[in-house]
């Protein structure tokens, strides 16, 4: 290994001679060349090549804090000297894994107070699937197996979480889903609302899971899962009618719910959890991401008390764990995350400061002739591209558009997502006002400049 500074070309060619992407078509790539991030402060970014960028993704939806916060890593450095590891299987914990667990519980809606630590947000949804169909195994009702998620949902890239979610590009992949899992319309209004009005689609949509249920017969369903809004689905905001609508049929078929937090959770939609935005009675909540805005990787499940009760009072071994569950590393760093998040009241500035501003100028950003519809909730949003704003006509060449737009932003000093058509905001939630009109004043250039190009 050389000591020298690898040059933008050298970390190239290496990239492409032996680093395989995630979600990356390696041939396209090659032609192009990678993009290589080298450092980042607050919510900029810059690369090998000096390039100074607006992050509008915090990372992949994680970054909650933003870049740059020495407590973390000096929370990582002080744990690594003390324990850098050591297992919480075989009677045995640590005192960082106690405290996450404890000050999450604290977070979470008062009926969820246990948490099972994974690695991952995919890792934690495998742990669900396993721990639904454990807890039905323990009511005595081996057969409720089945569990219902959601076309275009995103639970992952493991096999369960591949197959919880709705992507059919990942399920063509590998013969997913797996036996058991089954999926229901998502609640996509200005997609595939029709003629509907949005709020009796999206009691429409809900409905789609009592229908479900009735086909396959309630004493064989066990749970249903969902984000509380679609994430890379591309920022779907479910209609106002239908959570309501899902909590009652759960409620009334007595099948778990499972509320996907890993985007939502930790601020992102200004409250702590989005099952708190929109009052809803998760039994199970899979975590990850904001959890420790991605400074070290870790997952969990937040569980619900009928769950927890189950396995602990007349649970046994439940056979499944993982080396990585509660490292003591990604624990600390977690809590000094949530400390931060907490401490400095950023979850509060991201409901009442950033959160509406950075609402109002995507709502403004919606008025541009290339943007069909403008959503979001929190800070989350998504403007989706199309060629006629009255009749909704997309253009050709499925995500095309987005995929010039998101180039184009780059080159602007602006990184935000392209899901299809839809350019995707998540940006971190300590963005201040004056970087939000400078997200704005970018992104309205880019929509521009991909208006000329796409004619
Ligand atoms: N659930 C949800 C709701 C997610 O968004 C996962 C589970 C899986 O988490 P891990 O940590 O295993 O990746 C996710 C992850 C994208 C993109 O392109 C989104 C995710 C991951 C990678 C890419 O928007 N979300």
């Amino acid at each position: 290994m050389s000591e020298a500074k690898l040059t933008t070309a050298q970390l190239q060619a290496l990239d492409a001679a032996h680093h395989l992407h995630p979600f990356t078509d390696h041939k396209e790539l090659g032609g192009r060349g990678t993009r290589i991030i080298e450092r980042a402060s607050g919510v900029y970014l810059w690369d090998s090549e000096g390039n100074k960028l607006l992050d509008g993704m915090a990372g992949l939806w994680c970054v909650n804090i933003g870049y740059g916060r020495r407590e973390l890593a000096d929370a990582a450095h002080r744990q690594m000297l003390e324990l850098p590891y050591y297992n919480s299987f075989f009677q045995c914990t640590h005192p960082p894994a106690v405290e996450l667990a404890s000050a999450i519980a604290e977070q979470a809606p008062a009926h969820m107070q246990h948490v099972f630590f994974t690695g991952s947000g995919s890792e934690a949804n495998d742990t669900v699937l396993r721990m639904v169909r454990r807890y039905w195994d323990l009511q005595g009702q081996p057969a409720r197996k089945t569990v219902i998620g959601r076309i275009n949902g995103y639970h992952g890239s493991t096999v369960a979480g591949a197959s919880l979610g709705g992507m059919g590009v990942m399920h063509e992949q590998g013969d997913l889903p797996i036996p058991g899992i089954e999926h229901i319309a998502q609640p996509y209004w200005y997609g595939e609302g029709g003629d509907m009005a949005e709020d009796e689609f999206g009691l429409w949509a809900a409905r789609q899971l009592e229908e479900k249920i009735l086909q396959l017969g309630a004493d064989k369903v066990a749970a249903f899962i969902a984000e509380p809004i679609q994430g890379a689905g591309g920022v779907i905001v479910p209609p106002a009618t239908y959570w309501p609508e899902i909590q009652r049929i759960v409620d009334q078929y007595g099948i778990l719910l499972i509320v996907d937090e890993v985007i939502c959770g930790f601020g992102r939609t200004g409250e702590w959890f989005g099952s708190q935005y929109y009052n809803i009675r998760p039994d199970l909540m899979p975590i990850a991401k904001g959890m420790t805005s991605g400074y070290l990787p870790m997952g969990g499940v937040i569980v619900g008390d009928r769950v927890a009760r189950a396995l602990i009072d007349d649970g046994g071994e439940f056979f499944h764990g993982y080396t990585y569950s509660g490292h003591p590393v990604a624990a600390a760093v977690a809590l000094e995350n949530l400390r931060i998040l907490r401490d400095e009241g950023i979850v509060d500035y991201a409901r009442d400061q950033a959160a509406p501003y950075l609402q109002q100028k995507i709502a403004q950003l919606g008025e541009h002739p290339l943007v069909g519809q403008a959503r979001g909730v929190g800070m989350l949003g998504a403007l989706e591209l199309v060629k006629n704003k009255a009749t909704r006509e997309r253009f050709p060449g499925k995500g095309a558009a987005g995929t010039l737009c998101r180039d184009l932003c780059v080159e602007n000093g602006l990184v935000m997502r392209a899901v299809g058509d839809s350019m995707i905001l998540s940006p971190p939630l300590v963005i201040q006002p004056q970087e939000i009109d400078e997200l704005f004043d970018k992104a309205w250039r880019t929509l521009n400049r991909a208006a000329e190009l796409l004619g």
